[in-house]
């Protein structure tokens, strides 16, 4: 009974673990629902106490049913003794020795049966207790792991994601106001009507990045539609572990809302680990009613080259000028304002700021390992991983990138060397 009790419990706290798993599956975008929550265990253990379920119960029922043999040969043999002694006394009372001699033999051959019986009840016995202390064994196992996944899955799935007390109207304000550490802090742009959480990348010299875009291990889908790029998806995290989109309405707001320009900081780790970045100055996202046009002034320098300014690949003439983003609208599957005839988006399976289509694209799909070849990008067959085609091939997909934005007066802090170039981008100066 123990065991069964054991048994219940256990399966009533899977069925109650299993129901707080983390899913990014919504396949529409509520804003105010999800984004900014953190709950990044799926608790899967949950899963492998399911998987036991069937062997235990198997086990037991085999347990039960040596039981009622047991119980059967025991009642068996209380008979043959009631019938023994019924024959000894019989026996006892008899007066003719043949009959005693025979009465005797009869009983000999059955307690020569009794004894046989008596062993292979014991060897059942052994064979029942062995059995019974490896389910006990198990049983403990998965307690223990019960317990084990009931404070891994009570910690993070409490709402208790360290907000930092400091507001301003980006982090790099945030960070003149005293913050040193990284972290999600709270943003309120100038024309933001509410302020929003945004990851913070403080630094010791006091510089605040403004974390816009982060690629980390494929855990979130970046195939989405309009109003999700421009409400944002995925998970923020206070240690940056996490993928997501800020989403093109808050890049709107804190891109445009200083007379101090930004510099957009694009960072990737290639699958060799190897680090590089690319810088833009003046970096804005325009309105929705402009359909969320992204525009900067000039390359403002970095190690991974200009991919933004398009890249030659050698197939066409114009690949260049047809693959570069300064100036580009964005676009979703649902939502085409590319510069081609087709639908970049749709046939990409991201959002993006398309041309026709790109050489820049750090919102396609995921793809381990970094290789990946015409026939892994599906049905349409394009380039369609995270792309950086001034540093790795199209068909090679970075593991890492960070898409985040300073003010352009911290970079001296920072101890950047600008290397600029201007190129014949919108708002040269
Ligand atoms: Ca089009």
């Amino acid at each position: 009974m123990v065991i069964l009790q054991v048994a219940i419990s256990l399966f009533a706290l899977c069925s109650l673990t299993s129901a707080q798993t983390r899913g990014d599956y919504s396949e529409t975008c509520v804003p105010s629902d999800g984004f900014g929550k953190y709950c990044p265990t799926t608790c899967g253990v949950a899963d492998y106490l399911q998987r036991y379920r069937p062997v235990v119960e198997t086990d037991l029922d085999r347990l039960y049913d040596i039981l009622e043999e047991i119980t059967n040969l025991t009642k068996g043999t209380e008979e043959k003794v009631v019938y023994m002694r019924d024959s000894a006394t019989h026996a006892k009372k008899s007066v003719s020795p043949d009959i005693y001699i025979k009465k005797s033999s009869n009983m000999l051959e059955d307690i020569l049966r009794f004894e046989r019986s008596i062993i292979e009840q014991e060897s059942q016995i052994y064979e029942l207790e062995q059995l019974l202390s490896a389910n006990e064994k198990r049983m403990l196992q998965l307690k223990q792991m019960a317990i084990q996944l009931e404070q891994k899955c009570q910690q993070p799935c409490e709402d208790t994601v360290k907000i930092q007390p400091i507001t301003g109207k980006d982090c790099q304000e945030i960070a003149n106001r005293g913050a040193r550490t990284s972290g999600l802090y709270f943003v309120k742009p100038a024309a933001a009507k509410e302020q929003f959480l945004v990851y913070c990348e403080i630094d010791s010299t006091g510089s605040g990045w403004t974390v816009l875009q982060r690629r980390r291990d494929g855990s979130v889908d970046f195939n989405k539609n309009w109003i999700q790029f421009k409400e944002g998806f995925g998970y923020l995290s206070p240690d940056d572990t996490t993928e997501y989109w800020l989403g093109n309405e808050k890049m709107h707001l804190l891109s445009t809302q200083s007379s101090i320009p930004y510099i957009l900081r694009i960072e990737m780790v290639d699958w060799d680990g190897v680090r590089k970045h690319a810088d833009y100055a003046m970096f804005k996202v325009g309105p929705e009613a402009d359909m969320y046009r992204l525009t900067y002034a000039y390359y403002y320098g970095g190690d991974a080259g200009d991919a933004f300014d398009g890249f030659d690949f050698g197939d066409d003439p114009s690949d260049k000028f047809y693959t570069s983003h300064n100036g580009m609208q964005f676009s979703t599957s649902d939502k085409d304002n590319d510069k081609y005839q087709g639908n970049c988006a749709k046939q990409d399976g991201s959002g993006w700021w398309m041309n026709r289509c790109h050489a820049a694209h750090l919102n396609g799909k995921y793809y381990q390992g970094g290789r990946y070849t015409e026939k892994d990008a599906g049905q349409y067959g394009y380039d369609n991983g995270i792309i950086w085609a001034t540093w790795h091939s199209r068909w090679y997909s970075m593991k890492e990138t960070t898409m985040k934005m300073i003010p352009i007066n911290r970079m001296s802090v920072t101890g950047q060397q600008a290397n600029v170039k201007n190129f014949g981008g919108l708002g040269d100066i």
